[in-house]
């Protein structure tokens, strides 16, 4: 074999043997989700194929010639029992597109399908697309709602930043295949807009994050809740908050809903992002919340403070200080799959159960927005425990 081609050998075997690697838990839990030591999928995980040209006339030092920057904030499916993830694939000229990764046990093995998904363009193309909620809908098509972000039309010519976020709506029925619904229509930008998976009332029901500005929440006060009557043009008519934003709490700047919620027999499961500000910028952590089976838009479980935020490496990344999550997995037995992305750049699992991040839900204190609720919270468990501690 001539060298260039066992060039050639040696990256796939070494690529192979980082996708193959076997993922092991994290040795410490607090008993509401366990982490896994390695990241299920990084730049590095993205197909030689892709990155190189692999012709010795046309790339003579074997370079790569379209990099990747980082891989993250994916959406998830169970099918034809694989564990799917539509990752955001993020190049290094700062495009974002989405790209299907399969693991045949949902930890490790992530291997990424030969070619990114096409999804076809409206009559408005977006320069960048990202963050993709998967939702298998009971109308028999798999959504996917994703962000598509444009330059603000109305912006000065010198102001080479200010966009306009809306939602953008495709849809399969074999996760090849996608037909381009018409963006989301709303008064107010949107990100993290989430498709819930069953009709309510016989229309259609999305979890959306009204803002003001691209960045700035404004006067838009959480994770929004509107039903839409026609999926082919659909339009944000009215929308109810249903989980505001507080003052000095995680969410203090925005939340935005994660993947489509989870139907358990106490109601729908949640999983969302929270931000708030600080001296290094923005801090964005995971939080759960629960609403009631009868009215999806009805809130009752708000556990307080966070559920997941970022740890030791999953602290730095490109944007630093950043858990996303968009993307989870029940399997029959109850086992969840949770995906997150740490810090903009590489994407992680933790598995929980339905029957434990329920039990995270009801019964963990709501924050009771002071340090001296906190105290008195604190205060009654310390008493309790006292009782039982005496007894032993
Ligand atoms: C980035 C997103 C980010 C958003 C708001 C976009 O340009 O691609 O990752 O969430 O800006 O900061
Ligand atoms: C956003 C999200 C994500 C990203 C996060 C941090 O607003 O929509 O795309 O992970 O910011 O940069």
């Amino acid at each position: 074999m001539n060298s260039y081609n066992s060039k050639i050998k040696a990256l796939l075997k070494n690529q192979s043997k980082l996708i193959e690697r076997e993922n092991k838990p994290a040795s410490t839990t607090n008993g509401w989700y366990q982490r896994y030591k390695n990241p299920i999928l990084t730049a590095a995980h993205t197909p030689i194929h892709w990155r190189y040209d692999l012709n010795e006339k046309t790339n003579p030092f074997l370079m790569e010639r379209i990099g990747v920057n980082a891989v993250m904030n994916s959406g998830a499916i169970k099918w034809n029992d694989k564990y799917l993830l539509i990752a955001r694939v993020e190049g290094v000229d700062r495009k974002s597109f989405f790209a299907i990764a399969e693991s045949p046990n949902g930890i490790d093995n992530f291997r990424f399908w030969d070619y990114p998904v096409t999804i076809p363009e409206t009559d408005d193309p977006a320069t960048n697309v990202y963050d993709m909620r998967l939702t298998q809908h009971e109308d028999g098509w798999i959504y996917g709602v994703f962000c598509t972000e444009r330059r603000d039309p109305q912006a000065d010519v010198n102001d080479l930043s200010s966009a306009i976020a809306s939602a953008g709506i495709a849809r399969t029925k074999d996760l090849t295949s996608w037909e381009r619904l018409p963006d989301l229509i709303s008064s107010s930008q949107q990100r993290n807009v989430v498709l819930h998976p069953e009709f309510v009332n016989g229309k259609y029901a999305l979890y959306t994050r009204p803002q003001d500005d691209f960045i700035d929440a404004g006067s838009g006060s959480g994770i929004g809740w509107a039903l839409v009557d026609d999926i082919l043009n659909a339009k944000v008519i009215e929308e109810k908050i249903i989980d505001k934003r507080y003052y000095h709490t995680i969410k203090e700047m925005k939340n935005g809903e994660g993947p489509a919620p989870l139907k358990t027999p106490q109601g729908w499961l949640h999983m969302a992002h929270g931000v708030r500000g600080c001296a290094a910028g923005l801090r964005y952590v995971l939080y759960m919340y629960m609403t009631s089976l009868e009215d999806p838009s009805e809130l009752i479980a708000s556990p307080g403070g966070y559920f997941m935020a970022p740890e030791g490496v999953e602290r730095i990344g490109d944007v630093s200080n950043v858990l996303f999550n968009n993307g989870w997995i029940a399997d029959e037995d109850g086992t969840v799959f949770i995906y997150y992305a740490s810090s903009d750049t590489r994407m992680h699992v933790a598995t929980s159960t339905i029957e434990r991040l329920v039990d995270y839900c009801l019964n963990t204190p709501e924050d009771g927005f002071s340090s001296a609720s906190s105290v008195e919270t604190l205060k009654k468990q310390i008493k309790s425990n006292f009782i039982v501690l005496e007894n032993l």
